[in-house]
């Protein structure tokens, strides 16, 4: 294999133990549009933290169950209290890659029924936090990067102390399972892409299975 090819196809990469890293997985301008339509049903907006603080990143859900933050805490729910509807059905093309992520970083039987969807504009940041509201983690969550690209931290089992960077550019896929599941973790403010003026946001997509 030349270097030209295998600078384009790159390896899946375990990172670490239950952190794979699925570079150029999605399609990012097919995720952009679906995510694109959900946002006409269900707005991005800024949830809040159990502090009263509103979130730096605004968010939607779609899917069975959307992950959901106010004062009173970080739970699943079944209607988006904006519209009081169901949140908008999970793309098919969603499930289908989340389900082929998974199963790429060795994993089978995983069938999301969440899919938060976070947005980041230019200089904004998200703190360290476990996700640990899930029913059961032995399911992974499945994160697709869209867009600018971001530096992703991982803490490990204490909220400070960074165990690992992780460069996250528009359509890598990363699947973070088994010890790494309760580990902490955090995405530094992202930047401006110089080459690409044009570029001001980031969207992430986290498929889980809530239930
Ligand atoms: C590592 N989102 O929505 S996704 C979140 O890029 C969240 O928007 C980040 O953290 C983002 O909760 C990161 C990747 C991710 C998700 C869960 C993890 C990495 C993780 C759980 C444990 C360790
Ligand atoms: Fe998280």
């Amino acid at each position: 294999m030349n270097d030209l090819f295998s600078e384009q196809v790159p390896a899946n990469q375990v990172l670490a133990p239950g952190i794979t890293l699925l570079k150029s997985f999605a399609d990012s301008g097919e995720l952009l549009s679906l995510v694109h339509s959900i946002t006409q049903t269900s707005p991005f907006r800024h949830m809040s933290t159990t502090m009263g603080h509103d979130m730096r990143v605004t968010s939607t859900n779609c899917g069975e169950f959307g992950g959901y933050s106010n004062e009173h805490g970080y739970r699943y729910l079944k209607t988006d209290p904006l519209t009081g509807q169901s949140w908008p059905e999970m793309p098919e093309a969603f499930k289908a890659l989340a389900i082929q992520a998974s199963e790429t970083a060795g994993i089978f039987g995983f069938t999301p029924d969440s899919c938060l969807i976070n947005h980041y504009p230019i200089g904004i940041s998200m703190g360290s936090h476990q996700d640990k509201e899930e029913a059961d983690f032995k399911w992974p969550i499945v994160s697709v990067s869209l867009g600018l690209s971001a530096i992703f931290q991982v803490f490990g089992k204490s909220r400070s102390g960074v165990e690992l960077e992780i460069k996250l550019d528009d359509s890598d896929v990363l699947v973070i399972s088994d010890q790494a599941r309760l580990h902490y973790h955090g995405v530094k403010p992202v930047k401006p892409d110089l080459l690409q003026p044009s570029l001001n946001e980031r969207i992430n997509l986290t498929f889980r299975k809530a239930r």
